[in-house]
């Protein structure tokens, strides 16, 4: 005798992973051999994530940065896009990292959502644009997002959102695979191979894409501080790691495991062609202008 409206279903469940269908999707892994759940499009009731995330008045930050050429070039796609498609339902709030703070275009948004703008310095070399996020991500939790929000994502900019990009990928610490290598076999991984680097490393689960991870405050403190740490001895013993933040990310979830992963339909890079095990396209890659945008 349950009500027919689902609310009643809700109570019911303890754990809303429970509800998702492994099997629904043939060809493609579904759970880690650690046990967490690996997002693909028919395993998960959407509808039942948000009802409970809606009643528990779950709320969202996102980090983006957008220094110097990128501004211009994404951002307003960028958080745009991210209004039709990023947690609906939920309070939201973007955190826009940039140089140029009167440069940020002012969007429409839903009610409960918001826009912060935060001053970050231009780093001269791209590396450390990319890399130095680790840490402008670490101080803003504990200064500022902590008050705010109950979950972190961070999100490359150069990146627009073209479907769902729910509830669902909430979690405690949530990584996504990267879309060239998640059906690669494991020695094409672009891992740091240079035992110099602390982000060194012979082998691992899967290959991560940096460009999207996200979770809870104090796992997602905890990623970025070790990251950080770790870019910066390398610093110290004047080495970069091959994909520099993103090597030490991968390595980050080597030792600590990641609760739920996210398929590359959650960041798909539409230049692949063979796209059988993609039933949707959530988030893409934007076109990369290397001429123009890369020094
Ligand atoms: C980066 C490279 C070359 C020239 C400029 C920039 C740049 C990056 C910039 O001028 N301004 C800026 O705000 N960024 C930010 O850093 C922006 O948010 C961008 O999305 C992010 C990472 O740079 P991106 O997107 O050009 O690098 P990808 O797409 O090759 O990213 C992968 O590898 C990176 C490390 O090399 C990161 O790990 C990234 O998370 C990965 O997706
Ligand atoms: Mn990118």
């Amino acid at each position: 005798n349950l009500p027919a409206n689902g609310e009643g279903k809700l109570r019911q469940i303890i754990n809303l992973d429970d509800t998702l269908h492994f099997g629904a999707r043939q060809g493609v892994e579904t759970r880690t051999s650690w046990k967490a759940p690996i997002i693909w499009e028919g395993m998960f009731e959407s509808d039942l994530y948000d009802q409970k995330h809606i009643q528990h008045q779950t709320s969202v930050a996102l980090t983006v940065f957008a220094v110097g050429r990128y501004l211009d070039a994404y951002l307003k796609t960028f958080l745009t896009s991210a209004e039709q498609h990023f947690m609906l339902g939920l309070k939201v709030t973007y955190y826009v990292f940039t140089d140029l703070p009167e440069k940020v275009p002012s969007i429409e948004l839903a009610p409960n959502r918001n826009v912060k703008i935060m001053q970050v310095e231009k780093h001269s070399r791209w590396q450390d644009i990319s890399m130095m996020r680790m840490k402008t991500i670490s101080d803003a939790i504990e200064s500022e997002i902590h008050h705010h929000c109950n979950y972190v994502f961070c999100f490359d900019v150069d990146q627009e959102f073209k479907g769902r990009f729910g509830s669902e990928a909430l979690g405690d610490s949530v990584v996504l695979l990267h879309a060239w290598y998640y059906n690669a076999p494991k020695y094409k991984y672009t891992y740091d191979r240079n035992p110099r680097s602390k982000a060194f490393m012979e082998t691992g689960d899967y290959y991560y894409h940096a460009a999207v991870f996200g979770g809870l405050l104090e796992k997602v403190k905890n990623l970025t501080d070790y990251c950080f740490l770790n870019i910066m001895e390398d610093k110290l013993n004047n080495v970069e790691a091959l994909w520099h933040d993103e090597s030490h990310l991968n390595k980050y979830f080597w030792i600590n495991k990641p609760s739920r992963l996210l398929s590359p339909e959650y960041c798909w890079d539409q230049v692949i062609m063979e796209k059988r095990d993609i039933n949707v396209m959530r988030l893409i890659w934007a076109p990369k202008d290397y001429v123009g945008l890369r020094p």
